[in-house]
């Protein structure tokens, strides 16, 4: 048995057809239905449905012997328990800092809100910004409007987000994609069933770029 761990939104998107070239196809549609567990065409390989920032647990503990994940995700949940073989280059995007387009350059002592909160405490260290960095779940772009933070650390795809809400990105952090990971006693134990599929994506992701 093979188990694979994904999440559902904009990654299962992409690496649908990576894991196709792999000979791995899902039979039901998770959009479509409420099963966390999906079958597919192979009877021995089943794919787990869960949240984004869950997938290196899975992985971690063996729960899933596979899994896609953001390079955001696997940086704040940390990857020396996994093995990161390949660089599936879907879901691109850039973690960038942001605020308010009348916001003054960022400063030297700052509030930063995030989910992102050890990649943050990494970069500010690093420019020699001491920044007091506020936890957040989601829509970051509010923090700024609302006074609770002079800047946010988030992906940025199109733009259109920030611009939405008259935020604009100022200093770019770090490319993102999604990468496969392995749980390091499978790859062991599962070799050459997991080798092969490693081979396997890596040649559809150099033919996709
Ligand atoms: O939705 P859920 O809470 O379950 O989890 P999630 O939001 O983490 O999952 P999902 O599927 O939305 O994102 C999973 C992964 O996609 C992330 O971990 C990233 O690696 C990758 N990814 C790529 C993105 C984006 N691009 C992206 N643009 N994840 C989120 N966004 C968001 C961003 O946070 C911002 O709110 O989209 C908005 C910005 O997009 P633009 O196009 O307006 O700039
Ligand atoms: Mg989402």
């Amino acid at each position: 048995m093979l188990t694979i761990a994904v999440s559902k939104g904009r990654i299962f998107e992409e690496a649908l057809p990576l894991l196709a070239s792999a000979g791995i196809i899902p039979i039901d549609d998770p959009k479509k239905c409420r099963k966390l567990i999906l079958d597919t065409n192979q009877e021995d390989v089943k794919l787990v449905i869960i949240r984004a920032t869950d997938v290196p647990t899975f992985v971690e503990y063996g729960a899933a012997d596979l899994g896609i994940a953001g390079k955001d995700v696997l940086i704040e949940h940390g990857s020396e328990n996994l093995y990161e073989p390949l660089d599936l280059k879907i879901s691109t995007c850039r973690l960038m800092t942001a605020a308010h387009v009348d916001a003054p350059p960022i400063g030297k002592r700052i509030r930063v809100a995030t989910k992102y909160v050890k990649t943050a405490q990494h970069y500010f260290a690093a420019q020699g910004i001491q920044a007091e960095i506020i936890k957040l779940y989601g829509s970051m772009e509010l923090a700024p409007l609302v006074g609770l933070a002079d800047c946010i650390v988030d992906l940025v795809d199109t733009g259109n987000t920030l611009k939405a809400n008259n935020l604009e990105p100022r200093d770019f952090i770090m490319s993102i994609s999604s990468r496969l990971i392995v749980n390091k006693a499978s790859m062991k134990k599962k070799h050459q069933v997991i080798q092969r599929l490693i081979n396997q994506m890596a040649e559809a992701v150099a033919r996709q770029n």
